[in-house]
């Protein structure tokens, strides 16, 4: 049945194009670059890489984003593309760090210290090795990096039931952390009970009061709503927080070399641009909440930042980190 079918098509095929009906189609030719991330539509990756990157790709490549986790659960993007489930993802450095325990180091509390020192790390050779690593051994390429911003801790109580000046007043607060080691190990350093949960799950859990809190940069606050179930944030900035835009090298190495510099210059403009307009939210973002309502305050950052790098000294995450790279992100920075 198969057999025939298949000659029927070929002969169709071959009557059409004979008769000089076949359309010169590049849209069948074109890559089809699926992206999924647990990051809403309006999350400012989302809007950069729909905005900069699918148009500069568009002549061979269809853009296919899904979001709120939608097709790949958080977590689970880079095995999708490794498998050749996937095309694309906004992955983080805790989530390498699951196959890679070593990129725990950019997964670190206090150690990016800006949106510029993440691109001076990213760009620098110190990255080299860990980029090989990935390509080679789960065929991802990470073409650039995105910010995603200072995270700060954001809880339902208010700043009258509960102050945070220092790691002790977190003791015993249920801190919802995303689900990998390197997060966990995160919100413990911070002095919080850290509960591990998917993203999209965050809403309900915070209106509900299943947890106290949640960390995350005041864009995704916003765009989250979870503004509407908390009622206060604790500006630690314990994570200056990164995304790779990551891509399958399967996919990459079926492109010309033209189209590779297409893809990756147009993966630099979306970080870019991304970049730009995260940070911008950052600092306007503050006054919004305040009107909502919120308390928004510096904890003793000191005390903070002390205090999470004292857990990461002799720890299995920092035994990882490859000699003498510690010192060399510190130095790109000011
Ligand atoms: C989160 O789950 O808290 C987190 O901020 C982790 C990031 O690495 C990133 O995956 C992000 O969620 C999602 O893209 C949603 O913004």
């Amino acid at each position: 049945m198969n057999s025939i079918t298949r000659r029927m098509l070929l002969a169709c095929a071959v009557s059409v194009a004979a008769a000089g009906f076949v359309p010169a189609s590049h849209a069948a030719d074109k890559i089809t670059l699926r992206m999924s991330t647990p990051a809403s539509e309006t999350d400012q990756r989302s809007v950069a890489l729909a905005g900069v990157f699918a148009p500069a790709v568009a002549d061979f490549a269809t853009y296919e984003p899904h979001y709120n986790g939608s097709l790949i659960a958080q977590g689970s993007e880079l095995e999708a593309i490794a498998s050749g489930d996937l095309e694309m993802s906004i992955a983080s450095a805790q989530e390498l760090a699951t196959f890679f325990p070593e990129f725990s180091i950019f997964a670190t509390g206090y150690v990016h210290q800006n949106a510029a020192h993440q691109v001076a790390v990213f760009n620098d050779p110190l990255m080299d090795p860990f980029k090989k690593k990935v390509e080679d051994e789960l065929g991802v390429k990470l073409l650039s990096v995105m910010y995603l911003g200072r995270r700060n801790v954001n809880l339902r109580q208010s700043k009258d039931e509960l102050t945070v000046m220092k790691p002790e007043d977190l003791a015993g607060v249920n801190l919802r952390m995303p689900g990998s080691d390197a997060w966990q190990f995160l919100g413990k350093a911070l002095g919080a009970n850290p509960t591990p949960m998917a993203f999209t799950e965050i809403y309900t859990a915070l209106s509900t009061g299943s947890v106290d809190g949640q960390d995350n940069p005041l864009p995704t606050v916003v765009d989250a709503k979870f503004y509407e179930v908390t009622k206060q944030v604790v500006l630690t900035s314990h994570l200056v927080d990164l995304n790779y835009v990551a891509f399958s090298k399967a996919v990459w190495d079926k492109l010309t070399p033209e189209q590779q510099a297409a893809v990756q210059k147009a993966a630099d403009d979306a970080a870019e641009s991304g970049r730009q307009a995260q940070l911008k939210k950052e600092e306007d973002l503050v006054a919004f909440l305040r009107e909502k309502g919120m308390d928004i305050y510096e904890p003793d950052l000191n005390a903070f930042r002390t205090h999470v790098q004292a857990q990461y000294v002799g720890s299995e995450f920092a035994k990882s980190w490859p000699e003498g790279v510690l010192d060399k992100i510190n130095a790109l920075g000011n």
